[in-house]
């Protein structure tokens, strides 16, 4: 059973919109981890994803164990690379890095998390990753190192969400990466949203409840807020 997938269809069928908290466990002390979980609890989140392009080995199930005596929401992996595949989570966002042509992170990467998935309890969740240019080059870019698509080529961003429903994604994640300047335009989001039936993601650099609420009026599905949220944890308090 799928259960944070069917609940994901399910907030999108009623039109509850989600939000995830990223925490890259590189940046993160294992001593604040009561301190913030009890920030993460209070606050809108729905979701918890942890991750990041560079985060060394082993550090992420200690972070996510440590999480998990903290709360209750769901612990999603978002993992950079097979080192970050912890069965301690609940789930892990299985991405695909659709917009760029580099075979380690289309299917490589994914080849060496099999066996260890195959092992574990985690629920597997098919995701299509769209990196869009935003304003900076981001980690993400440099360690794939694919370019993202340019923000204009809108099309080319619709067709490869589209490309990724077709090919099995069970969700699209449109990027501008972590640290971004520009987040995902409005009208993208939208285009997108429109485009697409699997349920929308939408993350980088978005650091406002404005900006939130914009993605969300325009289709996205589940916001995930990591920098804004790192810089300051009464983000959402304010
Ligand atoms: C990065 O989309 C996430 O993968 C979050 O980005 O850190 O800019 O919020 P920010």
């Amino acid at each position: 059973m799928q259960q944070i997938y069917q609940d994901i269809l399910q907030a999108k069928a009623n039109n509850n919109k989600l939000l995830a908290i990223l925490l890259d466990p590189d940046k993160l002390n294992i001593e604040n981890i009561e301190q913030l979980s009890s920030k993460i609890n209070s606050s809108p989140a729905t979701h918890i994803f942890v991750g990041g392009s560079i985060v060394s080995n082993g550090e992420t199930k200690l972070i996510v164990l440590e999480l998990k005596k903290h709360t209750s929401l769901p612990i999603i992996l978002f993992p950079g690379n097979t080192n970050q595949v912890t069965n301690k989570a609940d789930g892990i966002l299985f991405l695909s890095l659709l917009s760029g042509r580099n075979p380690e992170y289309l299917i490589e990467q994914h080849v060496k998390a099999a066996p260890l998935l195959q092992k574990s309890d985690l629920e597997i969740i098919p995701t299509g990753y769209i990196l869009i240019e935003g304003g900076v080059e981001t980690a993400v870019q440099k360690v794939s190192n694919t370019l993202p698509i340019p923000k204009n080529d809108v099309n080319l961003i619709i067709h490869t969400a589209l490309a990724g429903q077709y090919t099995g994604k069970q969700l699209i994640y449109l990027e501008a990466g972590s640290g971004a300047t520009e987040s995902v335009e409005i009208k993208t989001i939208s285009l997108v949203a429109n485009a697409i039936d699997v349920p929308l993601i939408v993350g980088g650099g978005i650091r406002s409840k404005n900006k939130i609420e914009a993605a969300y009026q325009a289709g996205a599905d589940l916001v995930v807020i990591g920098t804004a949220f790192e810089n300051d944890s009464d983000f959402f308090k304010k």
